[in-house]
């Protein structure tokens, strides 16, 4: 039998930037939150140095902490899981297999393969940092949205699904479709959850949600939307 994987049930996470400064106060509450997961990324500003100390800190506290590797010199050994982001709807191939094969070309023989997972990503807010980066298609319909889960999920049978709207609440229809359509893909959810009612929409609609700006914002509106990711029980 196949084991489930660590993120398998996981439905809330917070993703902490390493290029962003966060008191260990604040970090105490993240970590003894109640959330399933942290996750370690961020888009620009990412370092060897600045990852080390965030995981050296996050290390102090039982949650499971993964690293979402997004440059190669920042992939720092040490996290419980890695996620190898892919974006799926861009036409530039550096993004998709073109840096994680250079990637793999120096660093392939010391990835530890069973704790390491593939994101097939949906960039899908055109204003976001990353969708401009890499040139992410983000205008998406239904149908397009459909096309590209087939792709994921069918014929790469990749194991999550990122939709992210970095920055902006995004469609909970289409999040919600992506999740229906998915036959082993997990759909993870980003962007723009900045309350409690944000977090039990999406929590509707994906599998796991991923709250992160709103922890250098607003810290406890950030703290409510554990309680209420775990309030809804999805599938209902
Ligand atoms: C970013 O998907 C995450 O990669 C979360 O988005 O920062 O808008 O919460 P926010």
């Amino acid at each position: 039998m196949e084991l489930q994987a660590i993120y398998g049930n996981w439905r809330h996470v917070f993703k902490l930037d390493p290029d962003r400064e966060i008191s260990d106060e604040q970090l105490d509450a993240i970590c003894m939150s109640g959330t399933d997961a942290v996750i370690v990324g961020g888009s620009t500003g990412v370092t060897f140095d600045n990852t080390v100390d965030l995981m050296s800190r996050i290390r102090r506290y039982e949650v499971p902490c993964a690293l979402e590797v997004s440059s190669e010199e920042a992939a720092v050994p040490g996290f419980d899981h890695y996620f190898v982001p892919l974006v799926l709807n861009t036409d530039r191939t550096e993004w998709m297999t073109g840096r994680q094969i250079d990637g793999l070309r120096k660093f392939g023989a010391f990835i530890p393969w069973e704790d390491t997972s593939a994101e097939g990503y949906l960039i899908l807010n055109a204003e976001a940092e990353a969708a401009k980066l890499t040139g992410a298609r983000s205008a998406m319909d239904a149908e397009t949205l459909t096309a590209h889960v087939y792709m994921a999920d069918r014929l790469m049978r990749l194991p999550i699904i990122y939709m992210e709207y970095s920055g902006k609440f995004g469609d909970m229809e289409l999040v919600r479709r992506a999740a229906r359509l998915a036959s082993g893909a997990r759909v993870f959810y980003g962007g723009g959850i900045d309350n409690a009612d944000k977090a039990r929409q999406a929590a509707e609609a994906a599998h796991t949600v991923i709250v992160g700006n709103i922890i250098y914002e607003d810290l406890e509106a950030a703290l409510s939307t554990v309680a209420a990711v775990a309030e809804v029980a999805f599938g209902r």
